[in-house]
């Protein structure tokens, strides 16, 4: 029994006889099985997972009661026939990730179907998390975590910023990720004030050292970020350093079921103007986290809906001098079934390095 499967034929649309799943990470979402070509599709008791021989062997030992896995010579012709045998007239698309150009195809294969937008369904269940999907982002954190562990034990004044990003990424795999869950991030001095810096072949500069990462397990990644100082910090530095900790911190008071993400963010927000720094902090508080690394929901001003039970987001307040310095520190907090919890136990005291 498919358990994702299961919530979805739940609460399926009313204006859908099916849904096609076309969108990757859905497809693996529903049925667990991780291929890249072909349809999951979905009706209110039945569900088929449509591939072609390269996938066939390996999708079938995912196939159960809930799942019928169908190979195709034609996909074209295989997804018209169960359309016709089932009666489906109108199909739910993933109006989110089927292209202009995927849809236009559709209504011209099956001028008889009625092709109807799903609104964002599966992204929507996607949000609250299943015990197992929480299970997963806590082991790629964890490996995340050891990973960090093992690069503080080896970094050397003389790496270049790249080989601290591969070492974090060669530590992840090595402990048994599939790998990293977006490109790794580690920009040092005056490059730690570009949140989204690309790693360079230069050697590690002196001044902080941003570190942010996460690991792919299973399908779902986790999130951190973490910022040594290299060299030793001054004074501005401690009070950039404390006063990201310190946003981090209030933040973390308030998350939790019911609170908006215009709340939570305003909380970080606040103290980190209050202390002097005001429109340094250009981006939002957060975001969701699951098989895909932004997702709904958001911890921002923009973002007015409540948490709730199951999310699990990042918060991730930082501090951006440009052409000087920057500071982030991210951990990921899941909104359990009796409360918050911070999923990230790596510590956060300032580290100085060499
Ligand atoms: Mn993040």
């Amino acid at each position: 029994m498919k358990i994702q499967i299961a919530r979805l034929q739940k609460n399926f649309p009313h204006d859908a006889d099916c849904i096609l799943v076309t969108s990757e990470i859905n497809q693996r979402y529903l049925t667990g099985f991780p291929f890249t070509d072909g349809y999951v599709l979905v009706s209110r008791d039945k569900a088929w997972l449509l591939t072609d021989f390269r996938y066939t062997e390996a999708a079938k030992r995912h196939e159960d009661e809930s799942l019928s896995v169908i190979e195709f010579s034609s996909r074209k012709e295989l997804l018209g026939a169960i359309l016709a045998e089932n009666g489906f007239k109108t199909v739910g698309f993933e109006e989110l990730s089927l292209t202009v150009g995927g849809l236009e195809k559709l209504k011209a294969d099956y001028p008889g179907i009625t092709f109807a937008p799903t609104h964002g369904i599966i992204e929507n269940q996607r949000t609250k998390k299943t015990p197992d999907e929480v299970e997963n982002i806590i082991e790629a954190q964890r490996i995340a975590e050891k990973s960090l562990e093992r690069l503080l034990g080896l970094i050397t004044p003389d790496m270049t910023e790249k080989e601290v990003a591969l070492e974090l990424e060669y530590g992840m795999k090595k402990l048994g990720a599939e790998g990293p869950a977006f490109e790794t991030i580690a920009v040092s001095g005056t490059a730690s004030s570009m949140p989204h810096g690309v790693p360079r072949n230069v050697k590690l500069e002196k001044g902080f050292l941003t570190m942010d990462f996460g690991a792919l397990c299973n399908g779902y990644c986790s999130d951190m970020t973490r910022t040594v100082v290299i060299g030793r910090a001054d004074a501005e530095m401690k009070k950039i350093y404390s006063t990201v900790l310190q946003a981090q911190l209030a933040a973390e008071k308030v998350i939790k079921e019911g609170a908006t993400g215009k709340e939570c963010d305003s909380v970080a927000r606040n103290l980190i103007n209050s202390a002097g720094y005001e429109g340094r902090f250009g981006h939002s508080l957060g975001h969701g986290v699951g098989m895909f690394i932004h997702e709904e929901p958001r911890l921002s001003q923009s973002w007015d809906s409540p948490l709730e039970k199951g999310h699990i987001i990042t918060n991730e307040p930082g501090i951006y001098i440009t052409g000087k310095y920057g500071v982030r520190i991210e951990d990921m907090i899941y909104i359990g079934q009796d409360g918050p919890v911070n999923l990230t136990k790596a510590p956060k005291e300032l580290i100085e390095l060499f």
